[in-house]
């Protein structure tokens, strides 16, 4: 065999053996985690000179402990700040506020942030979020959990 070849193919399993060992990583992470699962992650494309954006998802409880969701963040590379919001009718307009508290999730609950809901709203977006890209948010749980999710960025829906 030529050194080429043999170089690319030990390339190559080493690659398989990392991608291997990474699905095992993430399968135990899940079960330690207790049953919570998120789903739907994804964040809505923005215009050109946007400084806000918006991720949506749900975090479904299946745990028998109630979970506390505190906070969000994302890399400064992203968004300078990461926030949790709700939103509110007040005199006939949506509102949006800063859900300081945070939002609790019982056991067999699940907590769902959509378009016109609650939506975790990222501030001083350093460059626009682009159809097909991704990013990790962190959710900052009660009790020091800290789990990060990847988020796809899609075109407005
Ligand atoms: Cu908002």
């Amino acid at each position: 065999m030529h050194q080429r070849n043999k170089i690319i193919l030990i390339f190559s399993i080493v690659l398989m053996l990392m991608a291997h060992s990474v699905n095992i990583h993430a399968h135990e992470h899940k079960q330690a985690k207790g049953k919570m699962v998120v789903e739907n992650a994804w964040a809505r494309a923005t215009f050109a000179l946007a400084k806000t954006g918006a991720v949506y998802l749900s975090i479904d409880n299946q745990s028998k402990n109630d979970l506390k969701l505190l906070a969000v963040s994302v890399d400064t590379g992203v968004a300078s700040e990461a926030q949790l919001h709700e939103t509110l009718m007040q005199e006939e307009m949506m509102m949006m506020r800063e859900a300081e508290d945070g939002f609790e999730i019982p056991s067999g609950a699940s907590l769902e942030f959509l378009p016109g809901g609650k939506h975790i709203m990222l501030m001083g977006l350093e460059k626009p979020l682009e159809t097909g890209e991704q990013f990790i948010l962190s959710l900052i749980f009660e009790n020091n959990k800290v789990v990060r999710v990847p988020i796809e960025v899609k075109d407005a829906r």
